[in-house]
């Protein structure tokens, strides 16, 4: 079995986020989706949120596996034998600091980083920028699944009642 995971915050997951997946999951068995929690990071959706979101916007691919993982995503790997992480690159300003992550995570367990140019269409998408945009009334739909959209929307309208 062929086994890799594409780890994140996902707060929310984007087109971006789903242009990887979608193009990791055809090549391997099983593709996991790692949410990473961050104890002091408050998010726009909660964990529980966010793998929900994951889970229907990738039941179209039949082998993503979504979890989340509180700590080292090399630990994630060893508990579960997952000898690759797929990273999508945006930009060279993504450069830096992912092959700074790559090189750790391979001086700690061996695991291997693989990179994974985003699409042009995606290169400027991250979800801080899709919640600040949305927050000011910004149209964001384009930039997400309908179903997410229509989540950070509703969202926002709470916080602001
Ligand atoms: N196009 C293509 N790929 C994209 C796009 C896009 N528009 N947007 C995001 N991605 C990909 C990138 O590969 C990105 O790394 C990944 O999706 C996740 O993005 P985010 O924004 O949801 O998540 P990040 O960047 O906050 O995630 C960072 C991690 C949680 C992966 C990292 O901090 C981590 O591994 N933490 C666990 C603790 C740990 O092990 N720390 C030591 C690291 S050496």
């Amino acid at each position: 079995m062929r086994r890799a995971v594409c780890p994140g915050s996902f707060d929310p997951i984007t087109n971006g986020h789903l242009d990887i997946i979608g193009r990791a999951s055809k090549l391997y068995d099983v593709l996991h989706v790692a949410v990473l929690v961050n104890r002091n990071k408050q998010g726009m959706f909660s964990v529980e949120e966010r793998i929900a979101l994951i889970e229907e916007t990738t039941a179209q691919y039949g082998n993503v596996v979504v979890e989340s993982h509180l700590g080292l995503l090399v630990d994630f790997c060893r508990e579960r034998e997952i000898p690759a992480i797929i990273k999508g690159l945006r930009a060279v300003s993504d450069f830096d600091y992912e092959l700074q992550m790559a090189q750790m995570n391979h001086g700690l367990t061996g695991v291997e980083t693989l990179f994974v140019p985003t699409s042009p269409t995606y290169s400027f998408l991250s979800s801080t920028l899709v919640k600040e945009v949305a927050s000011y009334g910004g149209d964001v739909s384009h930039l997400l699944p309908e179903t997410v959209h229509r989540r950070l929307v509703e969202r926002i309208a709470e916080r602001r009642a």
